[in-house]
């Protein structure tokens, strides 16, 4: 007889910054584990899973793994947006888990199995000023990583998205409400010329290159930036200017061959497909947790494939170990991989989830446990309970809000 899910629990904690874990477990107690973590709206798909989704779950075979996700999308009347799609998901992945336990495979070979030996990743390098961005550049560099993300803060603005005084840089703060920065594109367009031509020289033509606009730029504003940047040979420049006017790309295109890669935000297929199939962009960034999962993520790639077109996908701090694991399973099994957003975590997120994954001299490993190969520590997880914490807040000198 086929097994059938018996429990679904949601465990939220905070072993450092907030994570929503879903885990499911069958009858045969087989135990599978998913992500749900949408950066400052944890309880939002908490509360969805706990209250709507949970429920319908008991009693299903949990090997219906893409009949459970048409259940969950079309089945439902509301559908789509990042809370929806990450409790879908976080469920997803728990199935794939399953499925990879019961089979004592890891994930990656029900994929398909590999298509290359380790995946590149990319980290993040930052500094208040050029000279502290080189020193981190070099701090990368001798870990043997050649993709490096550089950020730098802004002569005449005392908060810079990507850049912080700690070392484990987290967007999010802890308190009850956003706090409040202000940006000047002006400034930002102008020093990062320069900032580029720094970091070209120490590095040489061979590293990649990458950085992130994060959405602050109007259209004409980001064909530009992409323009002036074009000489220092980025791997991709990331969120050039917000998505939801995808026409802009078009714009941005036409001016320049900067390599474009844009969609950590986006939730679905069709969020995806115009600027894929219009081949507006390099490389799509949909998180496997806020792109509904496995399932729906590999229709993504593939029709990114079709394109042209590579995955990047998002791997901040705030997409937990979990869902990083079935990012890296699906670029074990996915030819058209661009490259893998590593950030690493904190000592205690890697205790609290303990897991097969490995990253070292720039590569990540998928490591051979069945299953996407993560572990969870309850005891840590009970000790660090939720703390609200939100990601800032973005305005414009004059005060208008702006995109953060
Ligand atoms: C990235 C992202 C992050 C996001 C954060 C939001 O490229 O890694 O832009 O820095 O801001 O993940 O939750
Ligand atoms: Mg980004």
């Amino acid at each position: 007889m086929a097994d059938r899910i018996e429990r679904v629990e949601v465990l939220v904690a905070s072993p450092t910054r907030n994570y929503v874990t879903l885990r499911v477990t069958t009858a045969d107690g087989i135990v599978g584990l998913g992500d749900a973590t949408v950066n400052g709206r944890e309880l939002a798909v908490a509360s969805y899973l706990r209250d709507h989704v949970g429920p319908l779950l008991i009693g299903m075979d949990p090997s219906r793994i893409e009949d459970t996700w048409q259940y969950l999308y079309r089945g439902v009347y509301w559908r789509r947006g990042p809370v929806t799609m990450a409790a879908i998901g976080a469920i997803d992945m728990a199935l794939w888990d399953i499925l990879g336990k019961r089979a004592q495979m890891p994930v990656y070979q029900l994929l398909g199995g590999r298509v290359r030996d380790a995946i590149p990743y990319y980290s993040h390098a930052f500094g208040w000023d050029i000279p502290a961005l080189l020193d981190s550049v070099r701090e990368h560099q001798e870990r043997g990583e050649t993709y490096i993300r550089v950020q730098s803060g802004v002569p005449g603005l005392d908060k810079v998205y990507g850049v912080s005084k700690d070392p484990n840089y987290e967007p999010a703060g802890r308190g009850a409400r956003p706090s409040e920065e202000h940006f000047d594109p002006g400034a930002y367009m102008r020093h990062l010329p320069k900032v580029l031509t720094a970091v070209r020289e120490l590095v040489g033509p061979d590293v990649k290159l990458l950085h992130d606009a994060h959405h602050r730029l109007t259209p004409i504003q980001a064909a530009r930036l992409a323009k002036s940047v074009e000489e220092f040979d980025l791997f991709w420049l990331e969120d050039v200017t917000p998505a939801e006017d995808q026409e802009a790309f078009r714009l941005v295109r036409n001016a320049s061959t900067t390599p474009l890669a844009v969609g950590e935000v986006f939730n679905t297929i069709w969020d995806c497909q115009r600027l894929i199939e219009e081949r507006l962009i390099d490389y799509i960034r949909t998180a496997i947790v806020h792109v509904g999962g496995i399932s729906h993520a590999r229709k993504v790639f593939a029709l990114a494939e079709v394109h042209g077109v590579k995955a990047g996908p998002h791997g901040p701090s705030d997409v937990s170990p979990i869902a990083l694991a079935a990012s890296i399973h699906m670029a074990a099994a996915t030819h058209n991989w661009g490259v893998q957003e590593y950030m690493g975590y904190p000592a205690q997120v890697h205790e609290a989830f303990p897991h097969a994954w490995s990253a070292a001299d720039g590569m990540l490993q998928p490591g051979d446990a069945p299953g996407l190969g993560v572990d969870l520590d309850e005891s840590i997880l009970a000790a660090s309970p939720y703390v609200p914490a939100y990601l800032p807040t973005a305005r414009t000198l004059d005060g208008a809000v702006l995109d953060w």
